[in-house]
Protein backbone atom coordinates (compact mmCIF):
# COMPACT_ATOMS: atom_id res chain seq x y z
CA UNK A 1 0.00 0.00 0.00
CA UNK A 2 1.59 3.47 -1.05
CA UNK A 3 1.81 5.49 2.07
CA UNK A 4 1.87 9.36 2.02
CA UNK A 5 5.02 10.83 3.30
CA UNK A 6 5.86 13.99 4.96
CA UNK A 7 9.14 15.50 3.62
CA UNK A 8 10.23 18.57 4.65
CA UNK A 9 7.34 21.38 4.62
CA UNK A 10 4.80 18.90 3.27
CA UNK A 11 2.65 15.62 3.04
CA UNK A 12 3.81 13.73 -0.76
CA UNK A 13 2.80 10.48 -2.03
CA UNK A 14 5.36 8.03 -1.22
CA UNK A 15 6.66 7.56 -4.76
CA UNK A 16 7.44 11.58 -4.54
CA UNK A 17 9.53 11.33 -1.34
CA UNK A 18 13.26 11.59 -2.98
CA UNK A 19 16.12 12.85 -0.78
CA UNK A 20 19.62 13.27 -2.83
CA UNK A 21 22.10 10.25 -3.00
CA UNK A 22 24.43 12.99 -1.82
CA UNK A 23 22.86 13.36 1.59
CA UNK A 24 25.14 12.38 4.43
CA UNK A 25 22.65 10.81 6.13
CA UNK A 26 23.29 8.36 3.16
CA UNK A 27 26.62 9.00 2.40
CA UNK A 28 28.09 9.09 6.01
CA UNK A 29 24.75 7.80 8.23
CA UNK A 30 25.20 11.37 9.64
CA UNK A 31 21.72 12.09 11.11
CA UNK A 32 19.07 10.85 13.91
CA UNK A 33 15.45 9.20 14.11
CA UNK A 34 13.12 8.13 16.12
CA UNK A 35 10.78 5.49 16.29
CA UNK A 36 7.65 6.00 17.77
CA UNK A 37 4.41 4.55 18.18
CA UNK A 38 0.22 5.56 18.40
CA UNK A 39 -2.56 3.80 19.60
CA UNK A 40 -5.94 5.09 18.74
CA UNK A 41 -4.74 7.95 16.74
CA UNK A 42 -1.86 9.82 19.78
CA UNK A 43 1.48 9.00 19.74
CA UNK A 44 2.88 7.48 23.02
CA UNK A 45 4.95 9.93 24.78
CA UNK A 46 5.69 11.81 21.79
CA UNK A 47 7.13 15.05 24.36
CA UNK A 48 10.12 12.59 25.10
CA UNK A 49 10.59 11.42 21.73
CA UNK A 50 11.52 14.35 20.63
CA UNK A 51 13.45 15.81 23.05
CA UNK A 52 15.51 12.73 22.63
CA UNK A 53 15.31 13.62 18.63
CA UNK A 54 16.93 17.24 19.58
CA UNK A 55 18.85 15.74 22.28
CA UNK A 56 20.59 13.49 19.54
CA UNK A 57 20.95 15.92 16.88
CA UNK A 58 22.82 18.39 19.54
CA UNK A 59 24.90 15.71 20.44
CA UNK A 60 26.07 15.84 16.39
CA UNK A 61 25.96 19.56 15.85
CA UNK A 62 23.00 19.14 13.63
CA UNK A 63 20.37 21.92 14.09
CA UNK A 64 16.47 20.43 13.29
CA UNK A 65 15.30 23.18 10.42
CA UNK A 66 11.79 23.01 12.35
CA UNK A 67 10.42 23.69 16.21
CA UNK A 68 9.19 20.72 18.03
CA UNK A 69 5.54 22.03 18.28
CA UNK A 70 5.61 21.97 14.30
CA UNK A 71 7.48 19.06 13.82
CA UNK A 72 4.31 17.24 16.76
CA UNK A 73 1.48 18.89 14.34
CA UNK A 74 3.38 16.95 11.62
CA UNK A 75 3.42 13.54 12.30
CA UNK A 76 -0.03 14.12 13.54
CA UNK A 77 -0.63 15.05 9.80
CA UNK A 78 1.11 12.09 8.40
CA UNK A 79 -0.75 9.48 10.54
CA UNK A 80 -4.02 11.21 9.62
CA UNK A 81 -3.35 11.20 5.90
CA UNK A 82 -2.23 7.27 6.36
CA UNK A 83 -5.62 6.43 8.50
CA UNK A 84 -3.17 4.88 10.73
CA UNK A 85 -4.79 5.44 14.43
CA UNK A 86 -2.71 2.56 15.47
CA UNK A 87 0.60 3.04 13.86
CA UNK A 88 4.69 3.56 13.70
CA UNK A 89 5.97 6.71 13.29
CA UNK A 90 9.77 7.01 11.96
CA UNK A 91 11.20 10.75 12.31
CA UNK A 92 14.19 11.00 10.33
CA UNK A 93 16.66 14.07 10.08
CA UNK A 94 19.56 13.75 7.62
CA UNK A 95 22.59 16.59 7.46
CA UNK A 96 21.43 17.16 4.11
CA UNK A 97 23.24 16.74 0.57
CA UNK A 98 26.82 18.09 0.51
CA UNK A 99 30.00 17.68 -1.46
CA UNK A 100 32.08 14.34 -0.70
CA UNK A 101 34.04 14.13 1.68
CA UNK A 102 32.92 13.92 5.26
CA UNK A 103 32.98 18.28 6.25
CA UNK A 104 29.51 18.63 7.45
CA UNK A 105 30.08 22.40 6.69
CA UNK A 106 29.75 21.57 3.33
CA UNK A 107 26.30 20.60 3.19
CA UNK A 108 22.50 21.92 2.82
CA UNK A 109 19.43 21.83 3.53
CA UNK A 110 18.93 18.92 6.31
CA UNK A 111 15.73 17.08 5.37
CA UNK A 112 12.75 15.99 7.60
CA UNK A 113 11.11 12.91 6.67
CA UNK A 114 8.05 11.73 8.97
CA UNK A 115 7.11 7.71 7.48
CA UNK A 116 4.19 6.43 8.71
CA UNK A 117 3.07 2.76 8.82
CA UNK A 118 2.97 -0.25 10.64
CA UNK A 119 5.67 -2.36 12.28
CA UNK A 120 5.25 -5.89 13.98
CA UNK A 121 9.34 -6.87 15.09
CA UNK A 122 8.30 -10.37 16.26
CA UNK A 123 5.58 -13.50 15.57
CA UNK A 124 2.54 -12.96 18.05
CA UNK A 125 3.58 -16.51 19.52
CA UNK A 126 7.00 -15.51 20.91
CA UNK A 127 5.50 -12.67 22.98
CA UNK A 128 3.46 -15.61 24.92
CA UNK A 129 6.23 -18.33 24.82
CA UNK A 130 8.77 -15.82 24.80
CA UNK A 131 12.66 -15.51 22.91
CA UNK A 132 15.61 -17.28 22.70
CA UNK A 133 18.54 -15.34 22.48
CA UNK A 134 22.52 -15.07 22.65
CA UNK A 135 24.75 -12.75 23.31
CA UNK A 136 26.85 -11.61 20.61
CA UNK A 137 30.38 -11.39 20.14
CA UNK A 138 30.12 -7.47 19.14
CA UNK A 139 30.47 -5.32 22.05
CA UNK A 140 27.91 -2.25 21.99
CA UNK A 141 30.06 1.25 20.50
CA UNK A 142 32.06 2.17 23.37
CA UNK A 143 30.39 5.78 24.89
CA UNK A 144 34.01 7.57 23.83
CA UNK A 145 33.64 6.57 19.82
CA UNK A 146 29.95 7.32 19.12
CA UNK A 147 27.74 7.52 22.46
CA UNK A 148 24.78 4.93 22.29
CA UNK A 149 22.60 7.77 23.70
CA UNK A 150 22.78 9.04 20.51
CA UNK A 151 19.67 7.49 18.17
CA UNK A 152 22.06 7.89 14.90
CA UNK A 153 21.29 7.15 11.11
CA UNK A 154 24.51 4.92 11.99
CA UNK A 155 23.31 1.38 13.82
CA UNK A 156 25.87 -0.78 11.95
CA UNK A 157 26.93 -1.84 15.32
CA UNK A 158 23.34 -3.09 16.22
CA UNK A 159 23.35 -4.57 12.95
CA UNK A 160 26.34 -6.72 13.77
CA UNK A 161 24.84 -7.83 16.72
CA UNK A 162 21.38 -8.60 14.60
CA UNK A 163 23.32 -10.80 12.35
CA UNK A 164 25.27 -12.44 14.66
CA UNK A 165 21.74 -13.12 16.49
CA UNK A 166 19.99 -14.70 13.23
CA UNK A 167 23.40 -16.68 12.45
CA UNK A 168 22.16 -18.35 15.89
CA UNK A 169 18.94 -19.02 14.61
CA UNK A 170 17.27 -16.23 17.38
CA UNK A 171 15.72 -12.90 16.50
CA UNK A 172 17.27 -10.89 19.18
CA UNK A 173 20.81 -10.60 21.00
CA UNK A 174 21.84 -9.71 23.71
CA UNK A 175 25.06 -7.06 23.73
CA UNK A 176 27.98 -6.22 26.37
CA UNK A 177 29.08 -2.73 27.09
CA UNK A 178 33.11 -2.63 26.61
CA UNK A 179 33.56 -3.28 30.43
CA UNK A 180 31.76 -6.67 29.49
CA UNK A 181 28.36 -6.06 31.49
CA UNK A 182 25.17 -5.99 30.03
CA UNK A 183 23.88 -3.29 27.59
CA UNK A 184 20.59 -4.07 25.65
CA UNK A 185 19.35 -5.16 23.15
CA UNK A 186 19.83 -4.52 19.30
CA UNK A 187 17.05 -2.19 19.34
CA UNK A 188 15.86 -3.05 22.89
CA UNK A 189 16.41 -2.58 26.60
CA UNK A 190 16.79 -5.21 29.17
CA UNK A 191 15.72 -6.17 32.33
CA UNK A 192 16.24 -8.94 34.95
CA UNK A 193 13.67 -10.03 37.61
CA UNK A 194 15.45 -11.58 40.66
CA UNK A 195 13.72 -12.39 43.74
CA UNK A 196 10.48 -9.92 43.09
CA UNK A 197 12.91 -7.19 42.07
CA UNK A 198 13.26 -5.48 38.29
CA UNK A 199 16.42 -4.72 37.45
CA UNK A 200 17.67 -2.64 34.73
CA UNK A 201 21.07 -1.67 33.30
CA UNK A 202 22.02 2.33 34.00
CA UNK A 203 22.55 4.88 31.47
CA UNK A 204 26.25 4.90 32.14
CA UNK A 205 26.43 0.93 30.77
CA UNK A 206 26.48 2.65 27.33
CA UNK A 207 22.61 2.22 26.21
CA UNK A 208 19.97 4.23 24.54
CA UNK A 209 17.63 5.40 27.48
CA UNK A 210 14.35 3.79 25.99
CA UNK A 211 11.04 5.49 26.55
CA UNK A 212 9.58 2.05 27.32
CA UNK A 213 11.63 1.40 30.01
CA UNK A 214 11.22 4.78 31.48
CA UNK A 215 7.24 3.63 31.24
CA UNK A 216 8.06 0.23 32.49
CA UNK A 217 9.90 1.19 35.11
CA UNK A 218 7.02 3.63 35.46
CA UNK A 219 4.88 1.05 35.81
CA UNK A 220 6.66 -1.03 37.79
CA UNK A 221 6.62 1.55 40.81
CA UNK A 222 2.92 2.54 40.36
CA UNK A 223 2.59 -1.12 41.02
CA UNK A 224 4.48 -1.29 44.16
CA UNK A 225 6.91 -3.43 42.29
CA UNK A 226 10.63 -2.36 43.49
CA UNK A 227 12.42 -1.35 40.06
CA UNK A 228 16.23 -0.14 40.10
CA UNK A 229 19.33 0.40 37.69
CA UNK A 230 22.02 -1.96 38.58
CA UNK A 231 25.02 -2.78 36.62
CA UNK A 232 24.55 -6.43 35.27
CA UNK A 233 26.57 -9.13 33.97
CA UNK A 234 25.51 -12.24 31.63
CA UNK A 235 25.66 -14.20 34.92
CA UNK A 236 23.10 -12.03 36.19
CA UNK A 237 20.91 -13.12 33.55
CA UNK A 238 21.95 -16.49 33.84
CA UNK A 239 20.80 -16.53 37.01
CA UNK A 240 18.00 -14.09 36.67
CA UNK A 241 14.18 -15.56 37.50
CA UNK A 242 12.66 -13.89 35.03
CA UNK A 243 13.91 -11.42 31.68
CA UNK A 244 12.02 -9.28 29.20
CA UNK A 245 13.07 -6.20 27.04
CA UNK A 246 11.45 -3.40 26.12
CA UNK A 247 11.00 -1.39 22.92
CA UNK A 248 8.75 0.87 21.04
CA UNK A 249 8.12 -1.51 17.96
CA UNK A 250 9.15 -4.63 20.14
CA UNK A 251 6.60 -3.35 23.32
CA UNK A 252 7.38 -5.81 26.21
CA UNK A 253 8.61 -9.01 25.28
CA UNK A 254 9.80 -12.21 27.70
CA UNK A 255 13.08 -13.90 26.84
CA UNK A 256 13.36 -17.37 28.47
CA UNK A 257 16.73 -18.70 27.17
CA UNK A 258 19.88 -17.04 26.90
CA UNK A 259 22.88 -18.68 25.36
CA UNK A 260 21.76 -21.99 26.23
CA UNK A 261 21.23 -21.57 29.31
CA UNK A 262 16.96 -21.49 30.67
CA UNK A 263 15.75 -18.49 32.18
CA UNK A 264 14.07 -19.19 35.87
CA UNK A 265 11.55 -22.03 34.44
CA UNK A 266 11.86 -21.64 31.38
CA UNK A 267 8.23 -19.91 30.86
CA UNK A 268 7.41 -16.40 30.77
CA UNK A 269 7.05 -15.04 34.50
CA UNK A 270 5.02 -13.83 36.59
CA UNK A 271 5.96 -10.35 36.70
CA UNK A 272 6.82 -9.85 33.43
CA UNK A 273 3.39 -11.11 32.18
CA UNK A 274 2.19 -8.81 34.72
CA UNK A 275 4.49 -5.52 33.11
CA UNK A 276 3.56 -6.50 29.88
CA UNK A 277 -0.52 -6.36 30.60
CA UNK A 278 -0.23 -3.09 32.69
CA UNK A 279 1.72 -1.33 29.52
CA UNK A 280 -0.75 -2.62 26.88
CA UNK A 281 -3.31 -1.01 29.43
CA UNK A 282 -1.22 1.95 29.38
CA UNK A 283 -0.95 2.42 26.07
CA UNK A 284 -3.89 1.87 24.96
CA UNK A 285 -5.85 3.70 27.85
CA UNK A 286 -4.13 7.22 28.07
N1 LIG B 1 18.05 0.56 22.50
C1 LIG B 1 18.28 0.84 21.20
C2 LIG B 1 19.66 0.71 20.67
C3 LIG B 1 17.22 1.25 20.38
O1 LIG B 1 17.45 1.55 19.10
C4 LIG B 1 15.73 1.02 22.28
C5 LIG B 1 16.82 0.63 23.03
C6 LIG B 1 14.39 1.14 22.93
O2 LIG B 1 14.04 2.51 23.05
P1 LIG B 1 12.51 2.99 23.00
O3 LIG B 1 12.60 4.44 23.23
O4 LIG B 1 11.97 2.63 21.66
O5 LIG B 1 11.81 2.27 24.10
C7 LIG B 1 15.92 1.34 20.92
C8 LIG B 1 14.77 1.76 20.08
C9 LIG B 1 13.37 0.67 14.20
C10 LIG B 1 13.13 1.08 15.60
O6 LIG B 1 12.60 1.06 13.34
C11 LIG B 1 14.15 1.08 16.52
C12 LIG B 1 13.88 1.47 17.81
C13 LIG B 1 12.61 1.82 18.18
C14 LIG B 1 11.60 1.82 17.25
C15 LIG B 1 11.85 1.44 15.94
O7 LIG B 1 14.33 -0.04 13.94
N2 LIG B 1 14.91 1.46 18.70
Amino acid sequence: MSRIVYLNDRLVPEEQARVSVFDHGLLYGDGVFEGMRAYSGRVFRMQAHLDRLWDSARAIALEIPIGKEALAHAVDETLAANQLPDGYVRLVITRGAGTLGLDPARTKNPQVIIIADTISLYPRELYDRGLRIVTAATQRSHPATLSPRIKSLNYLNNIMAKLEGQQAGCVEALMLNHKGEVAECTADNVFAVRRGIVLTPPPDAGILEGITRGAVMDLAKTAGIDCREATLTRHDLYTADEMFITGTAAEVVPVVEIDGRKIGDGIPGPITKRLAADFHAHVRGG
